[in-house]
């Protein structure tokens, strides 16, 4: 819902709530925690001007006593995140199929809070590693808090959650020295991939351009699991839940992520906020396969096999909704580090499978959150307070917030006339009656051992660029393995995917490829590959370089040509000073050829020296990346002559089509010297 007289979205119920707990402190005077004013606060209370450092100094005591405690355990995974609130629009009833509240009304908002998070790194490491990306969604609906816990890829590295300590201990830093941060270019995530089949078909998609995305908002998201839906009449239906970003989903290239991480780590966070702040308000389409219970055994899938998809051409997808982020956070720390999500966290008419992962992810996520946000009671905290009222006899426990009032706090009872009572609506909660048997066992279906078709599919429904990046960043990962064997081990399982991809990392590294007879793809599917996703300027960042400020006209004319198609342009020159009209953004030293989408520089015969070097990088760097350029006037002159005739490099005569250029996101049919 958007206000009419500045666009910005209205206050939603969860908004008007946090506004209640938000503190503003212009034009107020300083005090202590209990309130009292605060007449010094730069020096402690000492003995004599000289003297020691008093322990009456109580002011001095709270105060560092706060600060010492003001770090909380990060995320054991996902520890790094960035977020934003929004709303959840259903633009299809699902009534038909589910009676949970959001998707039941055609035109239904609902406030939600999103975190997106690599899994590997700590809390202070990059946005642009090689990673899976948590897609977290928690939607404040009247019937309770339901949050929906994704990544940007649809499959998981693991079958079932008793492997989730083993895989995670592997791929984090490796516990002797504390490396490498946020990276899987190590032996001990390479020697858990390779001793366990099941993580195949995921390491295709980990190793795929998904790995590195552009952006926050052009990520696709999944729920992976299969999931059901029960319907006012109690019947159910399988679902797995997609989020498709209106900008397309569109990846980094190698070289450019790992030089993003040094030159901006806050790459994704940042992008999103200023996204936010400029009203270019991200966006997702959302959408469900849909399968009914009796074609659970249809399509030769364990839908309860979460290293398994269901191909959008088997099953296609229906929308139902749309998510805008449109608010960024007021306080990091309080919204998006003290938000705790829970896959258990759900309403009437959305329910669980038997998903050995999903099952196990249960009992984790309440679990982690006691050690992180130190007990029972983080559902009160502002972030994680349901818009639902809640009446329970829970009581007590670390930093409680609210006072339960009377005598009673036990169910069941009498003198409170047994309140507060269970609900006899048909429309709240049941579980669904599922008949359950058979022996107690540790062994899994037969339907699970399947390992490597649908890597094969994934392999095979890519096109070549992004087969060849498959190989480049398998073949750059296992370089940074040590031990020969897990190379060696790794070329034996990739072996079963693909004998061209395992080939070439094998010739890389001096290993063998062993005689496998690699099963033939029993389906591919195009909509894996971005190359079929959407194409848009929208959302993308130019940079233009002027030498001086006899070509601000010009600039101004692509700022607009830009602007039109929703892309962003900033200007840098020698010193920010030169601009005459122009604002500039940046003296041409501070910005990098690889936090944009594009690189234009004009300049005269005789710029500045560390101008010309600095562009000339930029452009060279930019051409390696795939990105369009256009080196205009005399730095024509500063690149190879071969590389102006590539696709993708402008001059002034193509000049006007640069916003069409950048929409095609890379020019991947150009020659890159490697
Ligand atoms: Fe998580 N996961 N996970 N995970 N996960 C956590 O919960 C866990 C899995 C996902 O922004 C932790 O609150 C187990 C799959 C996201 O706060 C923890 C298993 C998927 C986030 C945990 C999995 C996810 C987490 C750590 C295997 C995609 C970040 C902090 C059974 C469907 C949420 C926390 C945020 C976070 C456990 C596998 C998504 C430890 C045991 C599969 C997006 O509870």
């Amino acid at each position: 819902m958007k206000d009419k007289k500045d666009n910005k979205p209205k206050m939603d119920k969860k908004q008007e709530q946090l506004e209640k707990f938000k503190v503003r402190d212009e034009g107020e005077t300083l005090t202590t925690n209990t309130g009292m004013k605060v007449t010094e606060d730069e020096k402690s209370l000492t003995a004599g001007r000289r003297g020691p450092t008093l322990l009456e100094d109580f002011h001095y005591r709270e105060k560092m006593m706060h600060f010492d405690h003001e770090r909380i355990p990060e995320r054991v995974v996902h520890a790094r995140g960035h977020g934003a609130h929004g709303t959840f629009t259903c633009t299809k009833s699902m009534k038909e199929f589910t009676k949970a509240i959001i998707f039941s009304e055609e035109g239904k908002e609902t406030p939600l809070f999103m975190r997106f998070s690599p899994v590997a790194g700590n809390k202070g490491s990059s946005d642009t590693v090689r990673d899976v990306r948590g897609f977290a969604m928690k939607f404040y609906t009247e019937e309770g808090n339901y949050d929906l816990v994704g990544n940007n890829m649809p499959v998981f590295f693991i079958q079932d959650g008793i492997k989730f300590p083993d895989f995670i201990h592997a791929v984090k830093m490796e516990p002797h020295h504390d490396m490498p941060q946020a990276s899987s270019a190590h032996d001990t995530f390479w020697d858990f991939i390779s001793q366990n089949h099941e993580t195949a078909h995921m390491l295709m998609w980990a190793m795929s351009d998904r790995g590195i995305p552009r952006s926050t908002n052009m990520m696709e998201g999944f729920g992976v699991h299969t999931f059901r839906w029960i319907n006012e009449d109690g019947k159910s239906h399988f679902i797995k839940y997609h989020f498709k970003p209106v900008l397309g989903t569109h990846s980094l290239v190698w070289d450019e992520a790992q030089k993003i991480s040094g030159k901006d780590p806050d790459f994704h966070r940042r992008d999103l906020w200023d996204s936010i702040e400029k009203g270019n308000y991200p966006k997702w389409e959302v959408g469900v396969q849909l399968i009914p219970e009796k074609d659970e055994f249809k399509y030769g899938i364990d839908l309860l096999d979460p290293t398994k998809l269901i191909p959008e051409e088997m099953v296609p997808i229906t929308i139902i909704g749309k998510i805008e982020l449109n608010k960024n956070p007021d306080n990091f720390f309080a919204e998006t580090e003290q938000v705790a999500f829970h896959p258990g966290h759900i309403i009437p008419g959305i329910d669980f499978t038997n998903d050995p992962l999903l099952q196990t992810r249960l009992f984790s996520y309440l679990d982690t959150q006691l050690s992180r946000l130190g007990g029972p009671n983080f559902n009160e905290i502002p972030i994680n307070r349901p818009i639902a009222p809640v009446y329970n006899n829970q009581r007590d426990g670390m930093h409680r917030m609210t006072i339960n009032t009377g005598q009673v706090s036990y169910h069941k009872n009498f003198l409170k006339g047994n309140d507060p009572h269970e609900s006899d609506d048909e429309h709240d909660y049941r579980h669904l009656a599922q008949k359950v048997e058979g022996y107690k066992t540790r062994e899994r279906s037969e339907s699970f051992d399947d390992h490597f078709s649908q890597a094969i599919m994934f392999y095979n429904s890519m096109s070549e660029v992004e087969k060849q990046h498959i190989k480049d960043a398998i073949s750059f990962e296992l370089n940074k393995c040590e031990s020969e064997e897990v190379r060696q081990n790794t070329v034996n399982m990739i072996a079963n995917i693909d004998r061209d991809l395992a080939k070439h990392v094998a010739e890389k590294l001096d290993c063998k490829v062993p005689n496998v007879d690699v099963k033939k793809p029993e389906y591919i599917s195009p909509a894996l590959s971005q190359m079929n996703t959407k194409f848009t300027a929208k959302g993308r960042k130019a940079l233009i370089l002027l030498s001086d400020s006899s070509y601000e006209k010009d600039a101004e004319n692509i700022i607009d040509i830009l602007k039109k198609e929703g892309c962003d342009a900033e200007i840098s020159m020698p010193k920010i000073s030169d601009g005459n009209k122009l604002k500039v953004d940046w003296a041409v030293d501070t910005p990098d050829s690889v936090l944009y989408d594009s690189i234009v520089v004009m300049s005269d015969k005789n710029p500045d020296p560390m101008f010309k070097k600095k562009a000339t990088d930029f452009l060279n760097d930019a051409f390696s990346h795939y990105k369009t350029i256009a080196p205009l006037g005399d730095s024509i002159n500063w690149m190879e002559n071969w590389k102006t005739k590539e696709p993708g490099v402008l001059n002034k005569d193509s000049l006007d089509n640069i916003a069409k250029e950048i929409a095609k996101h890379r020019h991947w049919d150009r020659k890159i010297v490697k």
